[in-house]
């Protein structure tokens, strides 16, 4: 049965074709820096977003064209929805995805019902990729929409929610492992508050470790060797949450010794949010060593929400292939479209020009990543500008062989530095030239 009856696989036609079902950038085979453009992306799409996405908003309800959904609570439904979503990652040419428990199968009004029919979707799921050879990026848990998390899952007051959530995560891993998932999310999404004049802040996050301890200890007994990623995002829909961001979320992990099991999954529009650049966000990661995986989107700065827009931006694409290239390349992660098209944009064809332009932008930035690498400036410019840490005095202070007393000598000796420029315009000028 054909969903997109219209739709051919999308290929690639080079960047004369006016097709607009085509890829101008993105050639799946084309080796840049000794690797196959496909295996640096891992590219993902989130079923979320193209299956379960109504494009509301806040004023207003769905405008998503389904013809293929019957809206109801049934596992038929379900299965057909995933039936959908495998002919569009097969269009689409897109190798991963990534779930909510809850995105793939309906939450019934009892905890082992919706066990049930999670586990029966897996299972038509496990059949899809077998028949396809797509791979699941990641799964997780929807520990936000139901009433009972609107006052925090793992961060609840309530340790009868806790309870309720960690047995979610169970079946949620359990899911994610039996579909040979390279990882397994958190992200928070109510784990914050909304006034700390009814909260403990610290016994909270005394809880969220405990969650996350437990799914560790959970995954090494049921053989889950998948990577844990926390997604960090600050406000919306909290006040403040506590993975606000990069930072937090490495100092959370380093605080409840956890920071050897969970790597970052980093969202440009998350980023933004925070008030960083995503290009922040990802060296921040990289100097713990925790850049996990992307979630590829960005955001509207004219407003101030998660508008999880599909990644247009060749600045924006090109700065994060640049970390992703730096790191050496995605090992278990990947760069998972968490991006939703505008209300506006309701026809299914819309799912298609959507993730063409994420797709191509994201290969312009790594072609223009790649080509300021082989270029050289800006790497040689950050290089000198660090010049004088690599002898002399700079080199006894990076060993930690020297102390006041000595640089002080050394100052009253050698005088005033001259510093150097950080010639800001002529690099933005290099990466204009090369873009
Ligand atoms: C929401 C988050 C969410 C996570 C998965 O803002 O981005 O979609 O990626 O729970
Ligand atoms: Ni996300
Ligand atoms: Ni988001």
């Amino acid at each position: 049965m054909a969903y997109f009856p219209d739709i051919p696989k999308i290929v690639y036609e080079g960047s004369k074709s006016k097709n607009p079902l085509a890829f101008k950038h993105y050639n799946p085979d084309e080796v840049i820096e000794g690797k196959t453009m496909r295996d640096h992306m891992r590219f993902g799409a989130a079923y979320w977003h193209v299956m379960r996405n109504s494009l509301s908003d806040p004023f207003g309800g769905g405008t998503a064209v389904t013809p293929w959904d019957d809206q109801s609570d049934s596992v038929d439904n379900a299965k057909k929805r995933a039936d959908v979503f495998f002919e569009f990652l097969e269009k689409i040419d897109i190798d991963y995805y990534c779930f909510h428990d809850r995105d793939i199968a309906p939450e019934l009004n009892d905890f082992t019902k919706s066990t049930e029919a999670l586990n029966a979707v897996v299972d038509h799921l496990a059949g899809l990729q077998k028949s396809t050879g797509k791979k699941l990026l990641w799964g997780t848990a929807c520990l936000f929409s139901h009433g009972r998390y609107s006052q925090g899952a793992g961060t609840s007051p309530d340790a009868r929610v806790f309870a309720y959530a960690a047995a979610q995560v169970k079946a949620a891993m359990d899911a994610t492992h039996k579909l040979g998932g390279e990882g397994y999310t958190f992200w928070g999404g109510r784990e914050g508050y909304a006034t700390l004049l009814n909260t403990d802040m610290k016994r909270e996050l005394d809880h969220l470790a405990a969650l996350l301890h437990m799914a560790v200890a959970y995954a090494k007994k049921i053989g889950y060797t998948g990577q844990f990623y926390i997604e960090p995002k600050p406000r919306e829909p909290s006040t403040h949450q506590y993975d606000s961001d990069s930072a937090a979320c490495l100092n959370f992990l380093r605080q409840y010794n956890l920071l050897d099991h969970f790597k970052l999954n980093i969202e440009t529009n998350h980023a933004t949010l925070a008030g960083h650049t995503m290009e922040h966000e990802l060296t921040v990661a990289l100097g713990s060593n925790a850049l996990g995986s992307i979630d590829a989107n960005q955001g509207d700065t004219l407003l101030g929400w998660d508008t999880d827009q599909f990644p247009s931006d060749l600045y924006g694409t090109t700065k994060v292939m640049l970390k992703v290239l730096e790191m050496g390349g995605f090992t278990t992660g990947g760069l998972n479209f968490d991006a939703k098209r505008r209300r506006e944009s309701h026809e299914p064809i819309d799912l298609f020009y959507a993730h063409i332009g994420g797709m191509d932008a994201f290969a312009r930035g790594l072609k223009t990543a790649a080509a300021i690498r082989a270029d050289g400036r800006i790497e040689d410019f950050v290089k000198a500008r660090y010049a004088s840490w690599d002898s002399g005095i700079g080199q006894r202070i990076e060993s930690g062989s020297t102390n006041f007393d000595e640089l002080t000598e050394w100052v009253k000796q050698n005088g005033e530095p001259v510093v150097a420029s950080g010639r800001q315009e002529l690099l933005e000028n290099i990466l204009n030239e090369l873009l």
